[in-house]
């Protein structure tokens, strides 16, 4: 049936929140907010350039949706989303994959909309195995790839799929737009972003450069070249996706998979790019309203390994000292993946830092020491969120990277993304060790290692962290307290 004749009232009224129950419970989203909104809402047009394309010339595709207990308003709106914002002529099928939800009616009741298909997981699966299965159903010859909490805009079919006419090894992205998780007011996101990674191998967004954003400004529909994409929401030609060994079967629930296809594509010869004409609106939430079976910790630690351990060479090094805790979590057989490696006679990753990521410090180069800073047990150096002239304190060390990454390098400089540790009131007792902008001319930013102390150097002040407390970590007189006992996770001390 068309989706206009389909019972949406009664389809999503019997799944509404109970009197009293907790907005957020189900979804870890507001769904009454979402409830409340009709499924062809309307949503500001995001695109801050406009195209036009000759829609004959392109090629159909397959969407493909996985969910977990997905909300039935959120997964109506985006199924409805792609059959009236797309051409109909290039929207072959969507197929919903039901991951084994609670409810299979979630799913059986929508397969009655227009081009709807769905599948159901006779057991939880996890994303990475669901995509395959959708994948593998598909008989467009482009399969394009969407969360079940999406909206997708005006015209973000057609850039995508023409970009993949033109190169099929181009593996392509919209900007993805912010639908609020509290409200669902639907917000535009910056077209100068690109996704990227630090040595904890957690996905990040990167602003670009000014220089960058200054040569972009004249040419704002060339697409962005990205070293790492969110995950969720791509189009990629088919038989390129087979042809790269789809993705990881034995990745589990979520998490990892887009490192992995990530470097796969750049290593083997494709490109990711965000196509910035293309707009699609996400529900981004905080925390995950389905279970890990296994653990989510272990879970996503175990992928992530995996895309290391296949991918990475001995850059994996870095990860492991950023996150030493990954050590412990076997991460299984991986001979098949390395397989697709050899076969596609896939780029080492050095290629990869070079060309694609630049931008991504790699502390061997110039690094003497690099990972947390630990002192004793379990206390890490952290910059607890601070930044440019913010201090850094202790905190329990988490082994994941982020706040408590720090690098020593030949400069001597004790570094923090591009901030160095800088002796903020000079060379004195009690003087705050602030973040500052790195300068090699700086001498309040050099930093001995003499055995397991930080010596500012030519000076007789050490890190101190007996007054962390109050005003964080300082200089104080060297000695042999215990306060002034560093140790990097990979290095020199
Ligand atoms: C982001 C991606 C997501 C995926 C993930 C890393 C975007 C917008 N989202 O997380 O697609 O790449 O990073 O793995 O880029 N699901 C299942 N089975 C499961 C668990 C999840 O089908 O066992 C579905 C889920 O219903 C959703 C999709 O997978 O449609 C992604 O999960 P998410 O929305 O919780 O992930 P998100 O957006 O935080
Ligand atoms: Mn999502």
């Amino acid at each position: 049936i068309p989706w206009r004749d389909f019972d949406e009232v009664g389809y999503i009224g019997a799944t509404a929140l109970r009197h009293g129950e907790d907005k957020y419970k189900r979804n870890k989203f507001n769904q009454q907010a979402s409830d409340h909104l009709k499924c062809d809402r309307s949503i500001p047009d995001t695109r801050n350039s406009l195209q036009t394309w000759d829609v004959s010339r392109l090629p159909a595709t397959s969407v493909i949706v996985t969910y977990h207990n997905e909300a039935r308003s959120t997964l109506l709106r985006t199924v409805v989303s792609v059959l009236t914002k797309s051409p109909p002529s290039l929207i072959q099928d969507i197929i919903l994959v039901d991951d084994f939800s609670d409810n299979a009616e979630d799913g059986q009741l929508l397969a009655k909309i227009e081009k709807v298909r769905v599948l159901r997981n006779n057991q939880r699966e996890g994303l990475m195995r669901s995509r395959i299965k959708g994948a593998d159903a598909a008989t467009a010859p482009v399969l394009t790839f969407l969360d079940s909490h999406v909206e997708c805009n005006k015209h973000w079919l057609e850039p995508l799929l023409e970009r993949i006419a033109d190169d099929r090894t181009a593996v392509v992205s919209p900007i993805i737009d912010v639908i609020n998780m509290d409200n669902f007011e639907y917000v535009g996101a910056s077209a100068d972003l690109r996704g990227g990674f630090d040595w904890n191998l957690v996905f990040k967004w990167d602003y670009m450069t000014a220089e960058e954003r200054r040569r972009r400004s004249s040419n704002p529909i060339v697409p962005i070249a990205t070293p790492m994409i969110a995950g969720g929401l791509f189009s990629m030609d088919k038989s390129y996706f087979n042809q790269l060994g789809k993705y990881d079967t034995a990745m589990d629930v979520w998490g990892g998979e887009n490192l992995e296809i990530s470097f796969r594509v750049w290593q083997c010869g494709g490109r990711l790019e965000i196509i910035p004409c293309s707009r699609v609106g996400h529900v981004f939430r905080k925390q995950h309203p389905y279970t890990f079976p296994g653990g989510s910790g272990n879970v996503f630690t175990r992928n992530t390994r995996r895309a290391a351990e296949v991918w990475m060479d001995d850059y994996k090094e870095y990860y492991y000292a950023a996150v030493p805790s990954a050590r412990m979590v076997p991460f299984g057989d991986i001979e098949d993946r390395l397989e697709i490696r050899r076969r596609n006679q896939c780029k080492p990753f050095s290629w990869y830092l070079e060309n694609v990521y630049p931008e991504l410090r790699v502390p061997g180069k110039e690094a003497v020491s690099f990972g947390s800073i630990k002192q004793g047990n379990g206390q890490c150096i952290d910059t607890l969120g601070h930044v440019l002239n913010g201090n850094v304190g202790l905190y329990e060390c988490h082994d994941a990277g982020g706040n408590q990454e720090f690098s020593m390098n030949k400069e001597m400089q004790i570094r923090h993304q591009e901030l160095c540790f800088t002796a903020g009131e000079g060379s004195r007792e009690g003087s705050v060790v602030k973040l500052m902008h790195c300068d090699v001319n700086n001498i309040l930013q050099k930093f001995e290692q003499n055995k397991s102390q930080l010596r500012l150097f030519k000076s007789m002040y050490c890190l101190d962290s007996s007054h962390e407390q109050e005003t964080g970590i300082v200089l104080s007189k060297c000695n042999h307290s215990r306060t002034q006992q560093w140790r990097f996770t990979m290095g020199e001390s």
